[in-house]
């Protein structure tokens, strides 16, 4: 069964260009309800661990520390089937290939810098979300 909730940031990128509302518009009218939320700036240790996955990748290096290069906005989203939804919400990784009206291809500036992320399955849904809020920061 697919879980209700997602996690998202949005980006050092889409702050920096004053996206932040146009951004949490997008999201609220799409039926995504906020659940957790947060302005803050990673370390570059702290966005090094969220990105651990990608370590080996020629790209870690570029990532963490863009990643770690300004504010961002965290927060848990729910809404019914919600990892799957707000993907495609916010289209492709690269905003060249994402469709028309997503997130991405409004307000991305390329496939490093591209505004938002969005977890990719439950699981990671839910260590995502427990990587940033605590319990009681999540108001169901
Ligand atoms: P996504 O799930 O769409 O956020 O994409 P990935 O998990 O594949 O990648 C995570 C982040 O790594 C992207 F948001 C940006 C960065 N990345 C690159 O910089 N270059 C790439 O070729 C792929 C990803």
């Amino acid at each position: 069964m697919a879980s209700n909730r997602t996690f998202t940031m949005i980006k050092p990128d889409a702050v920096r260009n004053g996206h932040i509302g146009a951004i949490l518009n997008q999201i609220t009218d799409a039926g995504f309800k906020i659940v957790a939320m947060k302005y803050t700036r990673l370390s570059a240790g702290k966005a090094g661990e969220f990105y651990a996955v990608h370590s080996e990748r020629p790209f870690y290096g570029e990532l963490v520390d863009f990643m770690s290069s300004g504010p961002i906005v965290a927060a848990i989203l729910e809404k019914d089937n919600a990892v799957e939804d707000f993907r495609t919400l916010i289209g492709s990784t690269n905003p060249a290939e994402a469709a028309e009206g997503t997130i991405r291809a409004k307000y991305a500036t390329n496939i490093g810098e591209n505004a938002v992320h969005g977890s990719d399955s439950d699981e990671n849904a839910a260590i995502e979300g427990s990587f940033h809020f605590a319990g009681v920061e999540v108001f169901a």
